[in-house]
């Protein structure tokens, strides 16, 4: 229970971020849990389970990577612990190839739609938008970025860091610079927390005003997904809940003691409708966000009476 402890800890105070990454460490530290359970009985095995699933869940509620992770790296149908624990195991395993092999995929796929000369956007730190970047300046495309700070953490800088590291050539823009030079853009690329079955986004807040500028300039706004990162529970009009961070992540708490009219709110994500999206790249393929129904049904394997 120790690691598991240590995971949810890193995740809920952002030393492990990045849907995708909170993913890999969740069927980890699953896999590692199931390995080491020392039961007596299948009861107790699928209790302590179940119990380990939600306090992980519980930790970053936005990133729907993390309950279909769960879901997918605990499934086991045995009635015999030894055999249950060897499927978790296997399961797990499974999971953080398939998700190490998306983000190349994307990478792949993505890249194919990037032109030479190209001008990118992006927001935040999405390994999966780097993925589709750096693979297109290393097939040899000359292409540039402008990269927001994404304030309250500044996941922004990680990003510059990694462009920089490729010697890709990046602007670093403040969040309320995204429309004043969306015209010297192309296409804005970003990543994904959770897409909803209506196609709509779910990422790093001030994603959606990207995604207005982009519109309104007539620039091409990708998405870069994997596909666990779809939601199923949005087929039966679940909402994805916003996880609200503390107010200390934008203001120093003695200042704000001292204002006692004023009130910090402090969205982590916010929703980009469907209409805005031109295209969400997959480690599936490239899909309209209409087809985001599909991809939980028939790659994710959700059927509607589980939800
Ligand atoms: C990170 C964020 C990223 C997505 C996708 O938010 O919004 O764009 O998680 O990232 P936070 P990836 O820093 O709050 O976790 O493509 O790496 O999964």
């Amino acid at each position: 229970m120790q690691k598991v402890q240590e995971t949810a800890e890193k995740i809920r105070t952002m030393e492990i971020r990045g849907a995708g990454r909170i993913a890999k460490a969740a069927a980890e530290a699953i896999r590692d849990y199931a390995a080491g359970l020392d039961v007596t009985s299948m009861e107790e095995f699928s209790a302590k389970i179940r119990e380990v699933s939600d306090f992980l869940i519980s930790t970053r509620p936005t990133a729907v990577s993390l309950p279909n992770a769960v879901k997918l790296a605990s499934k086991y149908s045995s009635g015999n612990v030894e055999d249950a624990r060897q499927e978790i195991i296997t399961n797990a395993n499974l999971f953080i190839e398939r998700a190490d092999r998306a983000l190349g995929k994307i990478g792949k796929i993505g890249s194919r739609r990037i032109r030479d000369g190209d001008v990118i956007m992006t927001h935040c730190n999405s390994h999966a938008a780097l993925s589709i970047i750096t693979t297109a300046f290393e097939d040899g495309k000359n292409i540039s970025v402008y990269s927001t700070e994404s304030r309250p953490r500044c996941q922004g800088l990680l990003t510059i860091q990694h462009l920089n590291d490729f010697g890709i050539p990046t602007t670093l823009i403040v969040d309320s610079a995204v429309r004043y030079y969306m015209k010297d853009v192309d296409k804005v690329i970003v990543g994904a927390d959770a897409i909803a079955a209506n196609g709509a986004l779910v990422n790093k807040i001030g994603t959606s005003q990207l995604a207005l500028a982009a519109h309104e300039a007539r620039k091409s706004f990708m998405v870069a997904a994997e596909t666990f990162k779809f939601s199923p529970s949005t087929i039966v009009g679940n909402p994805i809940e916003i996880e609200e961070r503390d107010a200390e992540e934008v203001i120093d708490p003695a200042v704000l003691k001292e204002l006692s009219h004023v009130q910090v709110k402090n969205p982590a994500f916010d929703f980009t409708p469907a209409e805005y999206i031109d295209m969400i790249v997959t480690d599936i393929g490239i899909i309209p966000p209409a087809m985001a129904y599909t991809v939980i049904k028939e790659h994710l394997g959700w059927e509607l009476g589980e939800i």
